[in-house]
């Protein structure tokens, strides 16, 4: 399932560019487009589901899937060291409602959500 108005479905489908780290059937890991840490990539489903609890009722195991895709990525690029952050509701930051995990790493990282 995916929405014409998503930007994430968007870029997953390849209308809109993006940066791709890795690509499986169901998981499209890409650079964020305004990183916050040396290490800043999002991994998201190619299923357009809104939140990270809506991923676990509706594709748990492409959930645990992107949390397996983000640890190769750490591995990969940070020692494998890192924070998987899925950010939910507007509140909490988030501004994509197609949900993704960022993975965060490269860099000592602080604990100040604000
Ligand atoms: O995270 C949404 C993230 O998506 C935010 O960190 C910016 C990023 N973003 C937005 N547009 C793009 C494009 N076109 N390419 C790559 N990254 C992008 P949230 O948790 O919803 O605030």
């Amino acid at each position: 399932m995916s929405t014409t108005d998503c930007i994430f479905c968007k870029i997953i489908a390849g209308e809109i560019p993006s940066t791709r780290v890795v690509e499986t059937d169901n998981v499209v890991a890409f650079r964020d487009i305004s990183p916050k840490a040396p290490v800043h990539v999002l991994v998201a489903p190619r299923t357009h589901v809104p939140n990270v609890a809506a991923a676990a009722r509706e594709i748990p195991e492409v959930l645990a899937e992107m949390a397996v895709v983000a640890q190769q990525i750490a591995d990969a690029e940070c020692d494998g060291e890192y924070r998987l952050i899925f950010n939910t509701g507007e509140k909490a930051g988030q501004t994509v409602f197609h949900v993704h995990g960022h993975v965060l790493g490269g860099a000592t990282l602080g604990w100040d959500p604000a």
